[in-house]
Parts: structure tokens; C-alpha cells; sequence
């Protein structure tokens, strides 16, 4: 580890630390923008939700969290996946559908899994992860293992039956789970002012006795200083925590399907001028002093050079062969 180089409200950040946080969240950026170009290409089948412009959340929470220790992702999966440290090559080869993805490349981008990373899947129902969450954070508890347990989901899904349920259920229990809420500021084409209403998701946590915080999403350092404490009163046997994190996608809901009607026309224009995650980083670091220039240049070049060989192996191979078609069904 480097030295010491930055501060937030408790939590102090090493040089190392940063430019590991840097370079996550670069690679969710490269990841996503790369495949927003290649899905016009018709090779990619099935649902791509991307989730550019919220990275700073996925980064800023696992920064926390060791390999073993659970995530529950949702349909715009990938910034947590590349957070909890998945091979992007192996996740653009699952995004393909091709022999040798994270999955075998049958899952696609809704399903991508990687239990040996923690990473317990992608979902492809709203909320869906949040209970299976709590059943792992139950499993670590009882096992007595120290493992945390996050539970990453959108604001849409904060009005799912089940995730009101698990919530009753971690306080319960006092499992050591994070509630994660990413208000990116839709459910589809409904605006988070229309479809959530009553009082604000981390109220609705304070209703069950849990703390609950609500941070800038765009600012990874409040989302990592705010993850810290979450995580640390998990692993601790304090019980669960909520945070909800703002920050808006960059893309539509999904590719292929959405011309965004619902957003005024220069919103992601100034999304990306004023709230990009990416851009409060790098100013805070070069401001502060905190990381070379010339460090966050080698790591862009780094990741894109990443991204090109993942694309380019991603293409080369082959679809699962028909031979693997009921493997993997079940697994223990
Ligand atoms: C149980 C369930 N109901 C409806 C859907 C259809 N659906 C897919 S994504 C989505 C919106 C989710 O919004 P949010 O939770 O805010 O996540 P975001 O897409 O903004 O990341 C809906 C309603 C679904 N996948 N699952
Ligand atoms: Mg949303």
C-alpha cells in the first residue's frame, strides 16, 4: 500500500486504493461504452442493460468486500460484476453467448454469475436478488464466517414486496447484509418522482429499525465512506444497513429498445458535463494532488487495450455446443 492520500469523513484512502478504485470504475465505463457501439452490430443476443454513470456505486460499496463475501446484482449487472472482480473477458464472452463465458455462454448479460467471486448473479426480476441475499447473509451468520452480504437493487425494485421483506427479515435476523438502492432516476420510462412515493427509500429502512444513509452516487468518496461504515457494521455483528446512492444512467434502459422520449433532450448531455463520476474523480485527485496524471493515463490505456482483447476474444469463439445444452442446469 501507498501512503496515506486522502481523507473523507472517516475513511482514509491510499494511493493504491485510488488508482484501484480509478481503474474499476474505468473499466465499467470502457465495458459499457464498448457495448453500446457493438450491440449495433447484431451479434449480441438478448437483454443489454448498461449501467454507465452509476459506477462510482459498484466501486465505492466492493471496495469493501473481499471474494468471499456475496453480492446480489441485478439486471444492470456488470459495474458490480467488474467490481467484485470478474474477468472482463469472460463476462464479454457471456455477453456474447459464446463457449467459455462466465456462464458457458448461456446466461448472457441478465444472467451473468460468478460464484467463485461471490458474485451470486445477475437477476432478471426486479428485486429478486434482495431475498437470496439474505439467505446467504443467514448462511454466514449461522456458519459464523464474517462474510458481508450486499444486495444491490434499483429504485424501481425498492417497491417490490419481496425487498420490504427482506428488509423485515435482516432486522429480524440481524443478518449482516447492505441494502444497496441505486436511484439512477427511472423504472424504465417512469421517473423515481412518480413511481416512489410516500417517504424516500431510506426511510422506508429506519421504518424496520435500520440505519439508513443516503449518498451523492457520483461521488465515489461518499459512497465509499458510506459503504464503510455499512459493511464494517455487518462484519461486526451490527445487522444490516441501507444506503441509497443517486446517479443517473447515461444510457437508455436497455439497448435496442429505448429513445429515452421520457428525458428532456439535453439530460445526458448534462448528466455527463455535471454528474459523471468519472470526471468528479479525476478532478478531486488532480486537484488534490492525490494521483499522477500520468497514473490515470497508464490505467486508461490499460483498460481499453482490456477491452479491445476482451471484444476481439469474445468474437473469435464459438456458441456453446449443442452438447451442453441441459448442463448447468441444477447446481450444487
Ligand atoms: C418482478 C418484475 N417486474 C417487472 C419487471 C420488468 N422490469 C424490468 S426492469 C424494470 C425497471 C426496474 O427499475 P429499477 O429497479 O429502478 O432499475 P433500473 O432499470 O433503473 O436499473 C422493470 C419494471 C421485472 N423485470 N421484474
Ligand atoms: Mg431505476
Amino acid at each position: 500500500m501507498g501512503t496515506t492520500a486522502a481523507a473523507g469523513a472517516g475513511t482514509t484512502l491510499t494511493k493504491d486504493r485510488l488508482a484501484e478504485a480509478y481503474r474499476v470504475m474505468r473499466t465499467i465505463r470502457a465495458f459499457e461504452e464498448r457495448l453500446h457501439v457493438e450491440y449495433r452490430t447484431g451479434e449480441i443476443p438478448g437483454a443489454v442493460h448498461l449501467y454507465a454513470g452509476q459506477e462510482a456505486i459498484a466501486a465505492g460499496v466492493c471496495a469493501h468486500l473481499g471474494t468471499t463475501d456475496y453480492v446480489g446484482s441485478t439486471h444492470r449487472g456488470h459495474g458490480h460484476a467488474i467490481a467484485k472482480g470478474s474477468d472482463t473477458t469472460a463476462m464479454m464472452l457471456e455477453v456474447y453467448g459464446r463457449a467459455g463465458g462466465l456462464c458457458g455462454g448461456k446466461g448472457g448479460s441478465m444472467h451473468i454469475a460468478d460464484p467463485q467471486r461471490g458474485l451470486l448473479g445477475a437477476n432478471g426480476i426486479a428485486a429478486g436478488g434482495v431475498p437470496m441475499v439474505c439467505g446467504a447473509g443467514l448462511s454466514a451468520r449461522l456458519r459464523g464466517t464474517g462474510q458481508v452480504a450486499v444486495a444491490f437493487l434499483g429504485d424501481g425494485a425498492a417497491n417490490q414486496g419481496a425487498f420490504l421483506e427482506s428488509l423485515n427479515l435482516a432486522a429480524v435476523w440481524q443478518l449482516p447484509v447492505v441494502f444497496v438502492v441505486e436511484d439512477n432516476g427511472y423504472a424504465q420510462a417512469t421517473g423515481t418522482a412518480y413511481h416512489l412515493r410516500g417517504i424516500e427509500v431510506a426511510e422506508r429502512a429506519r421504518a424496520f429499525g435500520i440505519p439508513a444513509r443516503t449518498v451523492d452516487g457520483t461521488d465515489y468518496f461518499a459512497v465509499h465512506d458510506a459503504a464503510a461504515e455499512a459493511v464494517g457494521r455487518a462484519r461486526t455483528g451490527g445487522g444490516p444497513t441501507l444506503l441509497e446512492a443517486r446517479a443517473m444512467r447515461f444510457f437508455g434502459h436497455m439497448e435496442g429498445w429505448d429513445e429515452q422520449g421520457y428525458r428532456a433532450e439535453d439530460e445526458v448531455d448534462r448528466l455527463r458535463r455535471t454528474q459523471d463520476c468519472l470526471t468528479r474523480f479525476t478532478d478531486r485527485v488532480r486537484t488534490e494532488d492525490l494521483l499522477p496524471a500520468a497514473e490515470l493515463a497508464r490505467i486508461d490505456e490499460a483498460v481499453l487495450a482490456e477491452i479491445d482483447a476482451a471484444v476481439a476474444a469474445a468474437r473469435a469463439a464459438e456458441p456453446p455446443a449443442a452438447s451442453e445444452l441441459t448442463t448447468d442446469v441444477y447446481t450444487v
